[in-house]
């Protein structure tokens, strides 16, 4: 068993693509949206922005099916967003709105919903990655053939959870695939500087769970590494770790000093690798769309985000009484 690159692309439709091209743009300008809420101070407390790898998600999603489930850290938005939950629930529970996901109780780190499989939306960083083992263990049990894809970060991989559910979830075969977002930044701390191996993939190796890094600014790439990950987990295989190399444009979150990095590095990305520019030049060179087309994809997108955007102001801020709603389960 090897720990392995790829760059491997499928053979793709010209659906397939318009699909993948409108569902990053509407990450991309639902989070824009979120940004200028925020500035606006409509939004308050933590705020951690997608834009960059939107083709994380998309490409992870298109090789899931219905039932599996999803679990990730408080960069939550897109993964919301790429498995179908109304952006309108989204918004209103990041300006904290009786209209959002959680009542306005949860705010951007802490919305779920049960209809679409989605485990959250965690503040701690790594928590996730056992819950998601445990997602994994309970369908695993019930024999119903879903795989749980539980995200997390670069930084999060240096946390000690992270190997004691490697090593639960090898142990009893759980049909987890583990998805490193490695965007190369744990806040303002850089991956070369805080962690020994730079090979996130690979850390499975010990506990004999197989790996893959692919390119995350290529979401044809990562949807073919996701559907090898996807049958691997549902073949009764056990886990699997999919490092995906991407790259956030903004700041951690909504106050980021920016040091870190220069602004050079960041341009550079957005020039030359934009996941979303680049499904936008596949579909114009391979004739699938015009111009014309892409522009009212573009215009559809805006009010849809719009519509987001007026509801969760109109949305009425919960009752006083909701201080005590959904705070234990009823056993
Ligand atoms: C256990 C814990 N330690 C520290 C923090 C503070 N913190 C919040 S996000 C973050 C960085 C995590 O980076 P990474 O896992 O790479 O995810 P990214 O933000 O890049 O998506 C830190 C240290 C926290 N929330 N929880
Ligand atoms: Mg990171």
């Amino acid at each position: 068993m090897a720990a392995r690159r790829t760059t491997k692309k499928p053979n793709v439709s010209k659906e397939e693509l318009l699909s993948y091209y409108r569902d990053m743009l509407l990450i991309r300008r639902f989070e824009e949206k979120a940004g200028q809420l925020y500035g606006m101070g409509l939004i308050g407390g933590f705020c951690h922005l997608y834009i960059g790898q939107e083709a994380v998600v998309v490409g992870l999603e298109a090789a899931a099916e219905e039932g599996d489930k999803r679990v990730t850290s408080y960069r939550d938005h897109g993964h919301m967003l790429a498995c179908g939950m109304d952006p309108k629930g989204v918004m209103a529970e990041l300006t904290g709105r009786e209209g959002g996901y959680s009542k306005g109780k949860g705010g951007s780190m802490h919305m779920f919903s049960k209809e679409k499989h989605f485990y959250g939306g965690h503040g701690i960083v790594g928590a996730q990655v056992p819950i998601g083992a445990g997602l994994a263990f309970a369908d695993k049990y019930l024999e119903n053939g879903r795989v749980t894809f539980t995200y997390f970060g670069d930084g999060a991989a240096n946390q000690g959870q992270v190997y004691e559910t490697f090593n639960m979830a090898a142990l009893w075969d759980l049909p987890v695939i583990f998805v490193v977002e490695n965007n190369q930044y744990a806040m303002g701390t850089s991956q070369q500087r805080s962690t020994s191996s730079q090979e996130i993939y690979e850390r499975g190796l010990a506990f004999g769970i197989p790996g893959e890094a692919v390119d995350g600014m290529d979401v044809l790439a990562v949807k073919a590494a996701s559907e090898k990950a996807v049958a691997h987990c549902r073949s009764g295989k056990g886990p699997y770790i999919l490092e995906v190399k991407t790259y956030r444009y903004r700041g951690h979150s909504m106050s980021d000093p920016a040091k870190y990095r220069t602004r050079e590095e960041v341009q550079k990305m957005r020039e030359e690798r934009d996941a979303i520019e680049a499904v936008r030049q596949l579909l114009l060179t391979g004739k699938h769309a015009t111009e014309d087309e892409l522009k009212a994809i573009d215009k559809e997108i805006k009010d849809v985000v719009n519509e987001a955007a007026d509801f969760s102001k109109e949305s009425p801020e919960p009752a006083l009484e909701e201080l005590w709603t959904d705070i234990y389960a009823d056993a």
